[in-house]
């Protein structure tokens, strides 16, 4: 008997998905490693160190008295959005005393997640400033704690002083969806952004 080939051999190569990498940003406490985690498809990679007293009075934990551990060098994850494309995600620490960090981690980054927790939307600044001095596009969310009061998305805009092009949205880092959607905002966002780029020159 003649076993012809199948067909399926002469189906073209799937093609490879694009890759890119996102920076889940933001200040201490904020949940990013908790946005990380929630969608991420593989199990996160975390470095988080147990919070000593010693760091009490730099970190201030008011409003996430549950928090126990800091993230130390990085958080790192992966979501597939659609068969053509797949994001790494890298969550960076939220001490100051890790800045060093930031440039490596930095490297190569499409674009970013600014978490904002309006309890304390100060400690965005340095975020915001960081991704905007380094021309790295971003998106602002605001993790929405249980206990913290809501503000429309406009009030938080100005008070966070960002230009009308830059997404603002409410989110809750602990929900996959929710993370999802901010992901794809800042991938959006960025392809937006470049796609100006050339006129803007
Ligand atoms: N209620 C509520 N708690 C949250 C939410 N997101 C995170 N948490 C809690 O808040 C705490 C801080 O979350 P993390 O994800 O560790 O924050 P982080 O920004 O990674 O913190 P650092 O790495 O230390 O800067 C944890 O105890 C979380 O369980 C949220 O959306 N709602
Ligand atoms: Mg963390």
């Amino acid at each position: 008997m003649v076993f012809g080939r199948s067909k399926r051999g002469d189906r073209p190569a799937p093609a490879e998905p694009v890759t890119l990498k996102i920076l889940v940003a933001g200040g201490f406490g904020v949940g990013k490693t908790t946005l990380v985690g929630a969608v991420s498809e593989i199990r996160p990679l975390r470095t988080e160190e147990v919070l000593t007293e010693a760091s009490r009075p730099v970190d201030s934990i008011a409003g996430v008295e549950a928090k126990s551990t800091t993230t130390v060098a990085m958080d790192f994850g992966r979501i597939t959005i659609n068969d053509g494309l797949v994001l790494y995600l890298f969550g960076t620490p939220g001490q100051d005393r890790f800045w060093f960090l930031w440039d490596e981690l930095a490297t190569g980054a499409l674009g970013a997640v600014v978490l904002a927790d309006t309890r304390r939307l100060e400690n965005s600044f340095a975020a915001i400033d960081y991704f905007e001095r380094r021309g790295i596009p971003f998106t602002v969310a605001v993790n929405c704690f249980d206990d913290a009061e809501r503000y429309p998305v406009e009030t938080v805009r100005e008070a966070l002083d960002l230009d009308g092009g830059i997404p603002v949205l409410l989110c809750d880092a602990r929900q996959r969806e929710s993370a999802r959607d901010v992901l794809i905002s800042v991938v959006e966002h960025a392809m937006h952004t470049a796609a100006r780029a050339p006129a803007d020159r």
